[in-house]
């Protein structure tokens, strides 16, 4: 790891102890996250900032970064310093946590903002590439001389292979609006020709995908305020205590103080299971549709579903309920009896699958099937998988059979009420001319073999039987570490990236010198959210919306993305049509001012500026109410104007093994019931931890004392491989290796082990990583429909 990283300088010191011990990261460090945090620590935190000095200015502001957050940051600015954080104290009820002014708390890595805008690591100027491409070697430029090389060699590009080789790539240091560079960016291309566009996300693309098979529509959940109304929650591959999801903890501790029950479905105990649930129900990765078709047969044997419910507003349930033109046998009854297989899906049969002993399946069917309302809500963890397309279908089979969609309690599908509840005006992107685009997960693919990619691979936007005019030639990359640190199979990305006739310039804007960063041609230095002003929604659980506010002046002289786009559009000769003759808080105010024509309470610039934050006040949306009230009047968006357990649209896809018209169990190539397994017994994946989002912070001394990257591992496989906890560890397959230290924890399921995704990918001499970057071990080949499987991979470990 690069020296700097972890060196110490002995004025942070005082205030890393300081800011440990008035964060609470020590104390409690399970329950750390958003509002997750106590509001014990909030009186802590404003005592805190009671003390700042008296001449200390304090300015609301927000931070950009993709973390499920989006809380509001208060700046304490001295002599043009920040020299202190704090956050949310909004008491316009005594109660602090109310739901009609939800605090927006910062969380571990909010209240230890100043270590990242003050990094000794940030890079200062921009950087020209000197050595081999990945060799770490550069040299400082002038921003001119930057934008001058980047103009030149976007137009040799354009002209050589013309536009659609240009590609900017899925990038989220930066989700604010206009400081959010890789949208600007598309901007700036659509306007100088076109570029190859991308669709889906890293997120939730297998959600994405296949939630419009059930519902029609790609967003199947409520509002989180409607929790209240539950009595038991059920937490699929989600773990909000570290991932946050807006407002999602306040109200799953609002709920639990109101008698709901809460319950994680997860192979490891996590965070939000210490601090909140009733009970853990451990499933090995990717095989959740196992325990829910066992589940459904116990409720099917004992006649617990909402029979009524299932004859009314679905298909595919029965073999009396299906499409036209559809064979006996095919049906999710018929499938769960074992009709056609001949294997009834039992809780025994399900057992041996997922490791979940047969009477913690009954138990769980049973509550399920008698609690109403119930909320079943399906997270992140469970799409990013090789069959995730199909778990994330079986996520909505429980909530369907028990008729729990379209009432205030419970929850249909993935996804939040996006757009119905937070109106604002967005920064314009025109369409791309070109109108091609790939899934984001296939762009390695794109530079390799272009060419010979086309709808097979995901591509849209192609006439029938044509291929993209190009492989991808120039990759711009603002503000992510997706081009190789995040994307999966390392070693291979690093090979591809290497070749220097492939892609023939990669432009990276960062704030660090990232894993990324280092195989790029230019890095250009930009500012961190303290530095600009934007506007900046939350993600679709939340209730507000943000002026990330201009707290300082932007250090050693960097630019946002926007100010050197500008300057980029002038060298291409399209200024004006980029610019509209306004500056990025121009832009802002007309953000402002066109929101405000659609929602008149939208507060004014001004009135942005003084608290930094607007809260919605009209908050519910109980998802599929319309429907389950009025079917005829509000059919759903499907085929049938029904949910569709079985969907006649996959079914002529014609490919029953990966991609089955029903949610069934599939055996995936790198699965726990694979062949491999001989080769590399245990599962491992990459989580979303507390101390960094994804990538950013991995740097932070501050974070490694909140955190250490550690491999996690169960007693009994640690024991047969003869390991203790603090060891050193190897952790290898096919693709790659790392070496990092194991922590030997039952908190992690037999035969699952696992590391933080994110560690900044840091290979030795020998090209073993050092620092547990888990996507050295995960593949480039994506899930059927073309998104990234990172939670699917086998390995083996054995102490080194
Ligand atoms: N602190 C922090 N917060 C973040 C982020 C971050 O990096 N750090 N990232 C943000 C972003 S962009 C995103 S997309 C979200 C990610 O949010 P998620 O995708 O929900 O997060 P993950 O940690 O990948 O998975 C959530 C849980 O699912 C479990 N899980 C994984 N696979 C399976 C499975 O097959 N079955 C079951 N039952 N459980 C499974 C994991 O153990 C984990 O506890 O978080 C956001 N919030
Ligand atoms: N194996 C595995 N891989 C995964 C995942 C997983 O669960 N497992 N999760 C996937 C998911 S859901 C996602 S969303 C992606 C996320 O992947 P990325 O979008 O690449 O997210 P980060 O790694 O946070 O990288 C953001 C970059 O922005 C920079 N940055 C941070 N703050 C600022 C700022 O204020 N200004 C500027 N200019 N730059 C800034 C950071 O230094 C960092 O390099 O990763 C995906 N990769
Ligand atoms: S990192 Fe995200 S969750 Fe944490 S304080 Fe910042 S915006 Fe909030
Ligand atoms: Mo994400």
């Amino acid at each position: 790891m690069n020296e700097n990283i972890f060196r110490k300088i002995s004025n942070f010191k005082m205030n890393r102890r300081s800011f440990l011990k008035w964060s609470g990261a020590v104390a409690t460090p399970a329950i750390i996250g958003g509002t997750a945090v106590s509001s014990n620590l909030v009186k802590k935190a404003s005592a805190a900032s009671s003390s700042s000095k008296a001449d200390a200015t304090i300015i609301p502001t927000c931070s950009t970064l993709n973390c499920g957050g989006k809380c509001l940051i208060k700046a304490h600015v001295q002599d043009g310093q920040i020299v202190r954080i704090s956050t949310d104290n909004d008491a316009r009820d005594e109660n602090a946590d109310n739901e009609e002014y939800p605090q927006i708390r910062a969380c571990v890595r909010g209240r230890g903002y100043r270590r990242h805008i003050y990094s000794p690591d940030r890079i200062k100027k921009p950087l020209k590439r000197v050595g081999k491409r990945g060799e770490g070697k550069f040299e400082e430029i002038s921003w001119d001389e930057a934008i001058k090389i980047i103009a030149k060699e976007n137009n040799r590009i354009k002209e050589k292979y013309g536009p659609a080789s240009r590609f900017s790539l899925y990038a989220t240091g930066q989700t604010g609006t206009i400081g959010s560079g890789d949208t600007v960016i598309q901007r700036l291309l659509a306007q100088d020709g076109g570029f190859l566009g991308r669709y889906s996300n890293y997120s939730s693309g297998q959600h994405g995908a296949a939630t419009p098979f059930t519902f029609g529509v790609s967003s199947a959940g409520s509002s989180c305020n409607t929790l209240l109304d539950s009595k038991l929650i059920i937490l699929h591959g989600m773990n909000p205590a570290e991932t946050i999801f807006g407002h999602f903890n306040m109200y799953l501790r609002m709920a639990k103080a109101k008698g709901a029950k809460i319950y994680t479905i997860d192979p490891r105990k996590t965070d939000t299971e210490v601090a909140l649930a009733d009970d853990w129900f451990p499933v090995k990765l990717g095989t959740d549709n196992a325990l829910i078709a066992a589940m459904a047969y116990v409720i099917f044997t004992e006649k617990l579903q909402d029979q009524k419910f299932l004859d009314t507003f679905c298909i595919g349930h029965d073999e009396a309920h299906m499409p036209e033109g559809v064979p006996a046998g095919e049906s999710y009854y018929s499938y769960v009896m074992g009709v056609k297989d001949k294997t009834p899906k039992t809780p025994e049969w399900a057992a041996k699958i997922t490791g979940l002993p047969a009477n913690r399946i009954k138990q769980l069917a049973r509550e399920v099937a008698t609690t109403k309302p119930m909320a079943w809500i399906q997270g992140n963890g469970i799409n990013r998988h090789m069959n995730g397309e199909q778990l994330s279908r079986g996520g909505s089979i429980i909530p369907i059979l028990t008729g729990n969609i379209g009432i205030s309690g419970g929850w249909a599908g993935p996804g939040a009420p996006n757009g119905t509840i937070v109106k604002h005006q967005e920064f314009p992107i025109p369409e791309n001319p070109l109108g091609i685009s790939i899934p984001c997960f296939r762009y390695t693919d794109a530079i390799v073999r272009g060419t010979e990619m086309g709808a097979a691979d995901g591509v849209k936007g192609l006439e029938e039987g044509q291929t993209l005019p190009s492989n991808i030639k120039m990759i711009y990359n603002m503000a992510g570490n997706c081009l190789v640190n995040q994307h999966s199979d390392i070693n291979k990305t690093i090979e591809i990236l290497e070749d220097e006739s492939l892609c023939e310039f990669i432009v990276t804007s960062d704030i660090y010198m990232t894993p990324s960063a280092k195989y790029s041609d230019i890095v250009l230095p930009t500012c961190t959210f303290f530095e600009q002003n934007d506007l900046v929604p939350p993600w679709s659980y939340g209730q507000h919306i943000f002026l990330s506010q201009k707290v300082v002046e932007p250090l050693y002289g960097s630019l946002t993305e926007y100010e050197w786009m500008s300057k980029l559009a002038a060298e291409l000769g399209i200024e004006q049509e980029f610019t509209e003759g306004r500056t990025q808080d121009e832009w802002v105010k007309w953000m402002i001012e066109e929101s405000k024509k659609v929602d008149p309470d939208f507060p004014s610039y001004e009135e942005m500026q003084k608290n930094g934050v607007y809260k919605y006040k009209d908050i519910t949306v109980v998802k599929f109410e319309k429907q389950i009230k009025d079917l005829k009047n509000n059919p759903f968006e499907t085929p049938s104007g029904k949910i569709e357990l079985f969907s006649k649209d996959l079914f002529d896809m014609n490919n029953p093994e990966e991609i089955p018209a029903i949610p069934k169990h599939i055996v995936v190539e790198e699965g726990p019931e694979s062949e491999l397994t001989k080769k590399y017994p245990l599962q491992v994946f990459g989580w979303h931890v507390k101390r960094r989002c994804h990538s950013t912070w991995d740097t932070s001394d501050w974070m490694e004392e909140v955190q250490t990257q550690e491999l996690w591992i169960n007693p009994i496989d640690a024991e047969k491989r003869g390991i203790k906890d603090g060891d050193n560890v190897e952790v290898y397959n096919e693709r790659g290796k790392f070496v990092i230290s194991a922590k030997v924890s039952s908190r992690f399921m037999p035969g699952v082990i696992g590391i933080p995704q994110g560690g900044w990918y840091d290979p030795d001499k020998k090209g073993v990583d050092r620092r547990g970057a888990i996507n050295v071990l995960t593949t480039h080949k994506a899930s059927p429909f073309h998104c990234n499987p990172q939670h699917t991979n086998l390995a083996e470990v054995k102490r080194v």
